[in-house]
């Protein structure tokens, strides 16, 4: 039971209209998972490969037909006859086939296509709801969400620095209410942007892409439209920002807010916004490899709020270590395609919490339909997830897949709600 019969890839498209790779992984009892892999915009530079197949006569170069042949012509091969449910095997076996650091030679669409499409063909020939399966018995917290309301930096044409501007409705009793108030607060926003005039299209993520002036413009946007509910910032309703500052930083500059700023000089701009707004999370605050900048930056706002590497540590264990070495955060944002595999993803999980850093799991700017991180969350009582704003269905699937979770899980399911949360908000929990 569980030995993986086949396993066939093809080519599909993400939400942004750019080719992405499909795989379904069939087992011996007729049991089949179907996986779809994402894809960042603002990815980062130590990320592993997605391998594009860079032929400008389809796509643009962005075809991803390579990856699907490795899948079919090169994992498939090796894998069928495997255990599905050996998950550490197969994606060593996989890791092994490529061979290189960054899985540069397979691809980490390709290979991470296999490793999860494994996992829910395992769950399904196990009679397991995927969450348990990932997590086991005590798989029952729903989590957190943070939502990208605004989209600015690579994620619109706003004109925006900050990628994205988040609202966290921690303070609600459960995961359908934390919902329900970013619903009404995206609605909201959406009536004063209109009636100032501003567009209300979307962005990448879902989230509108209005061209207000500054940063504190766009969070007093958001003060706005959370009071304009009957909801209370800082009370119910908490606020984020997702900087992606490599995207804005260059020769040791950030050119923020139409000024250039340093490490240190940007780090107190993030200390008079936390001091003026409700703001319990940001997360690339500083660039990529900028270490030195992102100690500075915990030293000075560590405690107060929830400090989080993405591209600087691309979910990759050997970074992340060398973050809880150098106290270069707190917490660790969790993509599966950065890494490659779902066993490397575990890893650099374990190693996050096990220094009581807080996990973040989270989408990709193109997406599709797939709604597994939505079950690993809850799997591994993670208690945050980011997927998006309140509109466009891949990150809407997300958040419907969670509500099926709890109401599957009934009285037994708990809500991460302000417990997953340290420093200021921290004074809020009941
Ligand atoms: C991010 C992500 C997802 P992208 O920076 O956190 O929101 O964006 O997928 O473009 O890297
Ligand atoms: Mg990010």
């Amino acid at each position: 039971m569980g030995v993986i019969v086949s396993v066939k890839a093809w080519e599909i498209l993400d939400s942004r209209g750019l080719p992405t790779i499909r795989t379904k992984v069939m087992v011996d009892d007729g049991y089949v998972g179907i996986a779809s892999v994402p894809s960042g915009a603002s990815t980062g530079s130590h990320e592993a490969l997605e391998l594009r197949d860079g032929d400008k006569k389809r796509y643009g170069g962005k075809g991803t037909l390579k990856a699907v042949s490795n899948v079919n012509d090169i994992i498939a091969p090796a894998v069928v006859g495997m255990n599905a449910g050996e998950q550490g095997s197969l994606d060593q076996m996989m890791i092994d086939l490529d061979g290189t650091e960054n899985k540069s030679k397979l691809g980490a669409n390709a290979i991470l296509s296999v490793s999860i499409a494994a996992a829910i063909a395992s769950a399904e020939s196990a009679g397991l709801p995927l969450y348990n399966y990932l997590g086991g018995a005590g798989a029952r917290l729903l989590p957190t969400p943070m939502m990208n309301v605004i989209n600015g930096g690579k994620h619109s044409d706003a004109g925006l620095s900050v990628q994205e501007f988040l609202v966290i409705p921690a303070g609600a009793p459960t995961f359908g209410e934390a919902l329900r108030y970013g619903v009404e607060t995206f609605q909201a926003l959406k009536s004063i942007l209109a009636a100032e005039g501003e567009a209300v299209s979307v962005g990448d993520e879902g989230g509108f892409a209005p061209h207000l002036k500054s940063t504190r413009d766009v969070l007093d946007h958001l003060i706005k439209a959370i009071e304009m509910t009957g909801l209370k910032a800082g009370r119910d309703v908490y606020l984020a920002m997702d900087s992606a500052s490599s995207e804005f930083h260059s020769q040791g500059l950030y050119q923020f807010d139409g000024a250039g700023l340093t490490s240190e000089e940007l780090v107190l701009e993030y200390k008079k916004l936390c001091a003026a707004y409700p703001i319990i999370s940001i997360e690339d605050g500083l660039a990529e490899d900028d270490w030195a900048g992102w100690s500075t930056m915990v030293r000075e706002l560590g405690a107060a709020i929830q400090i989080i590497g993405d591209d600087l540590f691309v979910t990759n264990p050997e970074r992340v270590a060398r973050g809880i070495v150098e106290r270069s955060a707190n917490a660790v944002l969790i993509k599966l395609n950065q890494i490659g595999t779902l066993s490397e993803t575990l890893d650099t999980i374990h190693m996050t919490t096990a220094n009581g850093w807080k996990a973040i799991v989270s989408h990709r700017s193109g997406e599709t339909s797939d709604t597994f991180i939505s079950d690993l969350v809850v799997g591994l009582n993670i208690g945050q997830i980011k997927t998006g704003s309140l509109s466009r269905s891949e990150r809407i699937e997300k958040y419907n897949r969670l509500l099926e979770i709890e109401e599957d899980l009934g009285s037994a399911g708990r809500f991460a709600g302000l417990d997953v949360f340290a420093g200021k908000a921290n004074a809020n929990r009941s």
